[in-house]
């Protein structure tokens, strides 16, 4: 296999570099994607996160096929709550918060059946799993420790949701010096209106936090 190769992206070509990148699938938990979870309890349309579920297990397969390193991370706090600030837990005003009994187990807190990964896009062994406390994968996190011991400086970035903990993670990820490219079929958001201008943020200014193509275009490129 080649080690770089060009993937069609916006605003230009991505030059993806086999030896130094990763796959980072952002908080693919049942909470935010099932059916009957915390995020429908809301009174969010959970089917337009889960339209990426396909593309996103399509992409892992022949990422895992192509021997690179996959990475997943959950949105989620420790069981007695310290790591939660007072101002995340009453943000929202709801009846229901993190930390609370919720259809799949106490919402948003680690070890709970809805804070774990849907079962199409389980972690396989030896793929690292990054809990994180915030909305980016870096923040209070050993992600770019891992990423550096790796030697990694390109990300192809997945998951929900685009405007929030997809986002805000390219954003850090851009700070810290990668590349990232962004999957659009591989990223949901509740609402229709921020996907289309949470990635249009990402590509805008000549790509003034990364770059934005699809998962046929990063798969046809692994197979070539
Ligand atoms: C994520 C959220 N994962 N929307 N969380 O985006 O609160």
């Amino acid at each position: 296999m080649r080690k770089t190769m060009d993937i069609p992206a916006e605003p230009y070509a991505f030059a993806l570099n086999l030896r130094q990148c990763a796959l980072l699938i952002i908080d693919m938990q049942r909470d935010f994607l099932e059916p009957g979870g915390f995020g429908e309890m809301l009174g969010n349309d959970v089917s337009q996160l889960r339209r990426t579920i396909e593309p996103n297990r399509r992409l892992l397969a022949a990422w895992r096929a192509a021997r690179l390193l996959a990475m997943h991370t959950r949105e989620g706090h420790r069981p007695d709550l310290v790591d939660l600030p007072p101002a995340k837990k009453i943000r929202g005003r709801s009846a229901t918060c993190i930390g609370d009994a919720g259809p799949m187990g106490r919402i948003l807190v680690r070890g709970e059946p809805g804070h774990d990964i849907i079962s199409e896009l389980y972690p396989a062994s030896g793929e690292p799993v990054i809990d994180k406390p915030g909305k980016g994968a870096f923040w209070a996190t050993d992600l770019h420790a891992i990423l550096q011991h790796r030697g990694i400086k390109q990300l192809v970035v997945t998951g929900v949701t685009t405007e929030v903990c997809v986002n805000t993670t390219v954003r850090e990820a851009n700070d810290r010096g990668y590349d990232c490219l962004v999957l659009e079929d591989c990223v949901g958001s509740y609402f229709p209106e921020f996907q289309a201008t949470g990635l249009k943020m990402i590509k805008a200014q000549g790509g003034i936090f990364g770059w934005v193509s699809n998962s046929d275009a990063v798969i046809e490129a692994l197979a070539a």
